[in-house]
């Protein structure tokens, strides 16, 4: 499958329609709604309360499936997912996350962010498949992304609103900056890399969730990534080592020049 490679390097995203099918996309959905309900995880860290109010607390998230699901290590190593990343890097991929968003009805959704944050990929920085599991639009809170903050460096968290998002640091936008909806079909797939500003917010349809099957990787040029994402694999299946990135170094806060929002690196992360 041909991806638009230049599209990519401008914006720092592409959404590829239709790269697994629709009966797939039922499969994946079917094995992860199975294995939610069968019981707990590690990464469960929010817990799990099949009668909670809070639809997050009865769906939780699912983190490194990978490590302990053979069709989770299958779809992140992918061979369709490895090709796209080959034409985008230039380079061959490494990875180190899976997740699963359930995003039921009601559910809140996740503030602006951006991924390298996390991950400290260096050199470099990391980027991520994102695939819809559902059709996904504004109603059932579709991914958001900030055009033009490809290129950004890291920028200093401040405090996000629980009340719509379920984590609790967000990066502040300029004046002109405005997050765009990603409207995607079951079985697509969106690409953006690790400073790409993005998130989502609530669910707020009455019956539709809106699952997405998410990977993180990195390119083989890098040496190293935050702790919390080894071991790496290549896309034979075989670890490579990798040093751990420490936290730390600075990021970036917008101030006032001459009215003017600039980006001053005059932050330090923690
Ligand atoms: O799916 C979402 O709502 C947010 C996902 C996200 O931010 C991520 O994968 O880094």
């Amino acid at each position: 499958m041909q991806v638009n490679v230049q599209s990519f390097d401008k914006q720092g995203y592409l959404t590829v329609p239709g790269m697994f099918t629709d009966d797939e996309v039922a499969s994946y959905r079917q094995h992860y709604m199975d294995m939610r309900a069968a019981g707990e995880y590690p990464g469960d860290f929010a817990g799990v309360d099949a009668k909670s109010s809070d639809p997050l607390k009865r769906y939780p998230r699912l983190i490194h499936m990978h490590r302990w699901d053979k069709i989770s290590l299958d779809w992140m190593l992918h061979e369709r997912i490895g090709s796209a990343f080959r034409q985008l890097l230039g380079k061959e991929p490494l990875a180190v996350q899976t997740m699963l968003y359930f995003k039921p009805a009601g559910a809140r959704g996740q503030a602006l962010h951006q991924d390298q944050f996390y991950l400290r990929v260096q050199p470099g920085t990391c980027i991520a498949a994102w695939m819809a599991l559902d059709d996904c639009d504004e109603e059932n809170g579709c991914l958001q992304v900030v055009p033009g903050s490809h290129k950004l460096p890291i920028l200093c968290p401040v405090e996000a609103d629980t009340s719509e998002s379920f984590t609790d640091v967000t990066v502040p936008l300029s004046a002109d900056m405005q997050p765009e909806p990603v409207i995607m079909k079951a079985g697509d797939v969106f690409f953006f890399n690790g400073q790409v500003i993005h998130g989502s917010y609530p669910n707020t349809s009455a019956n539709r969730f809106r699952r997405a099957l998410i990977g993180h990787y990195i390119d083989a040029a890098a040496d190293q990534v935050s702790h919390y994402y080894h071991p790496v694999m290549r896309f034979d299946g075989t670890v490579v080592e990798l040093d751990v990135a420490e936290g730390g170094g600075q990021c970036g806060v917008w101030v006032d020049e001459g009215g003017e929002e600039v980006l001053e690196m005059s932050g330090q992360l923690g």
